[in-house]
């Protein structure tokens, strides 16, 4: 058999298959913990404030199958409107006090209650897990987050069975955050989804990357992240997490609801109403590659959407 050399342009087999997906949940199931590996890197420290984050296990469970962004593009490439509305927000956003800082978590549930983020940080499971992240707009990354499953927290307050929803909210802070004086945009920045999905493991409630206290640039110092969902549906620098029998309406789907919808599901083959979800740009590298259903999470999370398919469940 002739051995056929791949063009630059072409993709790596290994990228294209969720096959290593399949595999390590198998093999995770196969020794009853995902929880394997080497330490990250220990405790770090961020710039100016004392904020520590000890180590945590990467949960080799969630293999991305592609390198991971460096953190120098992870920390300078990011969409924060509250601090504008270009690429390059990471110095403004260094002004944003992180400690200390409380997120509630209340509504529909039993016992509402504030939490220190510090202590969420001494208290909760963290791992780290390393996820791929796509954007609405044909780009993605890959980053090394370290958290908690979004569900552990939900636990500490015990939602009730009327809550169908959780409604996410971002901080205005309008001294450092010079985008709120844009005052069209339909400030706070809401994001939701469904008490199912937010109970999926995948879910998870971000407090660092790269083995570091989450810097404010990606919305430090505590986050949320679907890695099946379009970048939008993660809240940053969360204040307020509610449950609620309403479903919430999101930031992006007030300004233009036939582009971001609640679901935001990815699918490479629904387009974006002005561009094409094909393919995607591997930001820090020269390659576009094949987007992938669910991005590559379908195991994890296509039992969800069972019964849907009324729903407008990919943009
Ligand atoms: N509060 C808030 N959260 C937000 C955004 C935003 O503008 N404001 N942008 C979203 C978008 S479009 C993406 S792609 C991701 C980017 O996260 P990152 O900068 O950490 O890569 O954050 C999401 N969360
Ligand atoms: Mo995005």
């Amino acid at each position: 058999m002739p051995i056929r050399i791949p063009r630059g342009w072409e993709i790596p087999e290994s990228q294209v298959t969720p096959e290593h997906l399949v595999f390590n949940r198998r093999k995770a199931l196969g020794v009853g913990a995902g929880l394997v590996g080497a330490a990250v890197a220990g405790p770090a420290l961020a710039q100016g404030a004392a904020r520590a984050l000890p180590p945590a296990m990467r949960n080799t469970r969630f293999a991305p199958g592609r390198d991971i962004t460096s953190e120098r593009d992870a920390t300078t490439y990011n969409n924060f409107y509250e601090f504008g509305a270009d690429k390059g927000i990471s110095r403004t956003a260094q002004r944003m006090p992180l400690t200390p800082w409380t997120v509630k978590v209340e509504g529909m549930v039993e016992t509402p209650r504030e939490f220190g983020v510090e202590d969420l940080i001494r208290t909760m499971p963290l791992e780290e897990r390393v996820y791929r992240l796509r954007c609405v707009e044909a780009w993605s990354m890959v980053i090394p987050w370290t958290g908690f499953p979004l569900s552990v927290l939900l636990a500490q307050v015990k939602p009730l069975a009327s809550a169908k929803y959780v409604r996410f909210e971002t901080a205005t802070l309008p001294a450092v955050m010079p985008g709120l004086r844009q005052a069209w945009y339909p400030w706070p920045y809401i994001e939701g989804c469904t008490i199912e999905e937010a109970g999926n493991e995948l879910s998870f409630m971000v407090v660092g990357a790269y083995g570091k206290p989450l810097g404010a640039q990606n919305g430090g110092p505590i986050r949320f992240h679907q890695p099946w969902k379009y970048g939008f549906k993660a809240g940053k620098s969360l204040v307020k997490i509610s449950l609620t029998d309403q479903r919430p309406v999101s930031f992006w789907e007030t300004i233009q609801a036939s582009e971001y919808g609640f679901w935001a599901n990815v699918n490479p083959e629904v387009a974006h109403p002005r561009w094409s979800q094909a393919n995607e740009r591997v930001i820090g590298t020269n390659q576009r590659v094949p987007t992938q259903l669910f991005n590559g999470y379908g195991d994890f999370v296509a039992s969800l959407y069972t019964g849907l398919q009324n729903e407008r469940l990919w943009a």
